[in-house]
């Protein structure tokens, strides 16, 4: 799967696609990361991608231009297997469902909004889906692509490893946390692992986590069945 960022931070994605799963997949060719830098397509002298919101306000917008001219450049034809999205704090939430949703198309170009926002014609007209990653508010689309590559990569073919098998985990199979882990010292500052988990017994201790897996679930996130 190729993707391709649009920003104007550009070297803002030099960290986190160099470690772990995203860059191993990048490395043996499960996936391409393409990172633009807007400004490549502004055309005066002060390489302009924003301007004052019509109507007054706070801040500035990213102007369509220089938008449609990369997308455009970037896809001359766009198929269907080719998405564009625009990640806004107005957009639909992105959740592991969207994720696998993504995770079926060939190519995404991940438009990063900043400042106060962007032209409301890029997600009328250019973007398939507007995603927010929550309901929190961030300084623009950057960390938000991110978080989205790293999530969709994971679920494509042979980035994952079979031994951490991406079909069992929370969320995907039941809606439900993961059980809490314990590893070595079996007593840590009188603080002690259960029991049940050193003893051997394979079907007291996966009875043990399904349990505390749905107390974990009711205590932390009643939302989730
Ligand atoms: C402070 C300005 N806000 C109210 C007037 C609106 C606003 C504009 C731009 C809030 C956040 C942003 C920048 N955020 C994103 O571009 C963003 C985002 C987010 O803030 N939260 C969750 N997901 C995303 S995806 C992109």
């Amino acid at each position: 799967m190729k993707f391709h960022l649009l920003t104007i931070f550009p070297d803002f994605f030099e960290g986190p696609f160099k470690y772990g799963v995203v860059a191993r997949a990048a490395e043996f060719g499960a996936l391409e990361l393409h990172v633009h830098d807007l400004r490549n397509w502004t055309h005066d002298l002060h390489r302009t991608v924003d301007d004052r919101p019509f109507g007054g306000g706070e801040g500035m917008v990213l102007k369509p231009e220089p938008i449609f001219d990369a997308v455009e450049t970037i896809w001359p034809q766009r198929g269907g297997k080719q998405k564009v999205i625009l990640l806004s704090a107005q957009g639909r939430k992105f959740t592991q469902q969207v994720a696998r949703e993504l995770a079926a198309n060939q190519e995404l170009l991940l438009i990063c909004g900043r400042y106060e926002g962007v032209d409301e014609r890029v997600a009328q007209h250019l973007a398939d889906e507007e995603l927010s990653i929550g309901d929190y508010v961030l300084s623009g689309g950057e960390l938000a692509a991110a978080v989205v590559v790293d999530a969709v990569a994971r679920l494509l073919p042979g980035v994952v490893g079979n031994h951490e098998s991406t079909v069992n985990e929370s969320f995907e199979d039941d809606g439900m946390l993961d059980c809490p882990q314990w590893t070595r010292p079996a007593d840590f500052r009188g603080w002690k692992a259960p029991d049940v988990l050193l003893s051997g017994n394979h079907a007291e201790i996966r009875k043990w986590r399904k349990q505390a897996a749905l107390e974990k679930t009711a205590r932390q996130r009643p939302d989730l069945r």
